[in-house]
């Protein structure tokens, strides 16, 4: 059976999600930030000392997002589509690390996740700034479709998605892309979104 090790409240969040799109049956391997993610055992399938990792029999993965392209292939379609539009999967995938991830750490480290004190809003300002301006990008590409790549919900959406979902779920001001909000709610309101977030919750 598939492995993720990681606890629901950090980015493995976004690997069960999508096992619970994927219907792959899957087992929680706990591993804690922090401490759990710097002893020998665990560097030894994740030599960065992060979690989430992913074991499927043989194979073994980190980085969050990948391990999703792995575990919707497992689905295939619609989940992980076929042609031009898995090469648009990957490339708002790739968006969504490089593009968009930075920036969602910047304010949420500054905003919501750091004591108080250690918090600068200047930074806090640029990872708005930042967001704001990709939201720009998403508002025009939702403006045709009802999901990132097509009418179906696949890997491209949750990866997306689960990038934005600190901001999402601590009130990110969406007033100026109201596609983007809508879209951010329909994915999170999907069932395997709600299993998700439940383990995530209750961690
Ligand atoms: N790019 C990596 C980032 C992984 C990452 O930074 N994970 C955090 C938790 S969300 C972590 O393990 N940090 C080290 C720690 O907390 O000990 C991914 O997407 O998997």
């Amino acid at each position: 059976m598939l492995k993720i090790h990681g606890t629901p409240k950090s980015r493995a969040f976004r690997c069960i999600w999508a096992a619970e799109e994927a219907g792959v049956p899957y087992e929680l391997v706990p591993v804690s930030m922090g401490t759990g993610t710097k002893t020998p055992m665990h560097l030894k399938v994740n030599p960065n000392g992060k979690i989430p990792v992913m074991e499927d029999g043989d194979l073994v993965l980190f980085e969050s997002l990948a391990i999703n392209l792995h575990i919707a292939a497992k689905a295939g379609a619609p989940l992980s589509p076929a042609g031009d539009d898995m090469s648009r999967v990957l490339q708002w995938t790739l968006w969504a690390a490089t593009e968009v991830e930075p920036s969602a750490g910047q304010w949420a480290y500054n905003t919501y996740i750091r004591p108080p004190e250690e918090r600068d809003s200047g930074t806090a300002a640029a990872g708005a700034a930042g967001l704001i301006a990709r939201f720009d990008v998403l508002e025009g590409q939702l403006a045709g479709r009802s999901h990132v790549v097509s009418e179906n919900f696949t890997i491209a959406d949750c990866n997306l998605a689960s990038v934005l979902y600190g901001s999402w779920s601590n009130k990110f001001d969406y007033g100026g892309h109201p596609k983007v909000k809508a879209w951010l709610d329909r994915c999170f309101a999907r069932p395997a979104a709600l299993a998700a977030r439940k383990l995530r919750d209750a961690a």
